[in-house]
């Protein structure tokens, strides 16, 4: 058998063994959004479920880490926030969950933190390798208590690239995976503009396009149709990239 069919098999058996347990409420909510969840079988269950990215020493950091896309956001609005640490910023938690949120900076400073030095690879042929630090997406969506319909977080974001916003989405299984971090520090220090101050994603499985910058909200949909143009994500919908940017 090939081995990701192999994998989706196995992966298969395992959803149907804890659908059955429905050991612990996240199982519950990940195995009842079924059509994400699917969606994720089709690709690597299993081994996808644990793997990790690879994680690097600080003598490998890349002196800069460049920007790319959106690098800077021209309203006033936004660089006053800039210029006084973003006292008024709030990334709203919203869709299907218990308790909606809006986290100011000093909220997701709170939390605990996790700092990974990863290698960022974007499909224009770059890559730079930087020390993210930031809250868990697990730890935000376990305060915020996920309905088990929800089956995608949809990332939105303050930049509008020719008069459509930027967002980007995935499924529980990213959502969920240790190293999918709400950064606040690149290198320990504040997001500089360019890499999205002052809240980015980290999703170290996937393509630079999924680790959406300039955070305003994440929210919890039970399908992607009806956000943006329905693919997923702002280059989704427009070039054709694919959703599960796996590297
Ligand atoms: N909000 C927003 N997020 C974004 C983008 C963007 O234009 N706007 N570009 C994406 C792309 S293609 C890449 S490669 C990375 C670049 O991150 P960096 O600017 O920190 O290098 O951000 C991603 N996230
Ligand atoms: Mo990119």
């Amino acid at each position: 058998m090939h081995r990701r069919n192999m994998l989706a098999a196995i992966g298969a058996a395992f959803v149907a063994g804890c659908s059955r347990i429905g050991e612990s409420k996240w199982f519950e909510a990940l195995v009842d959004g079924a059509e994400g969840w699917h969606r994720g079988i089709h690709r690597t269950l299993g081994a996808g479920r644990i793997a990790l990215a690879p994680e690097y020493q600080p003598s490998d950091v890349s002196p800069s880490f460049r920007g790319n896309g959106t690098t800077e956001i021209d309203r006033p609005d936004y660089k006053a926030a800039l210029a006084s640490g973003f006292p008024e910023w709030r990334l709203a938690v919203t869709g299907l969950v218990d308790t909606p949120l809006e986290l100011s900076l000093d909220d997701i400073r709170a939390l605990p933190q996790r700092t990974q030095i990863t290698r960022h690879d974007c499909v224009e042929g770059w890559s730079a390798i930087g020390q993210w630090t930031g809250p868990q997406l697990s730890s935000i969506l376990a305060l915020a208590g996920v309905r088990p319909s929800a089956a995608y977080v949809v990332f939105h974001c303050a930049d509008i690239l020719g008069g459509a916003a930027y967002y980007e989405s995935c499924d529980m299984d990213d959502a969920l995976h240790p190293q999918t971090i709400i950064a606040h520090l690149l290198g320990g220090e504040p997001l500089p503009e360019r890499n999205g101050a002052p809240l980015r994603l980290r999703i170290e499985r996937q393509l630079g396009y999924k680790h959406a910058k300039y955070l305003t909200g994440i929210e919890l949909v039970a399908s992607l149709d009806g956000i943006g143009l329905g693919k997923g994500g702002y280059w989704e919908d427009r070039n054709g990239y694919q959703w599960y940017a796996g590297i």
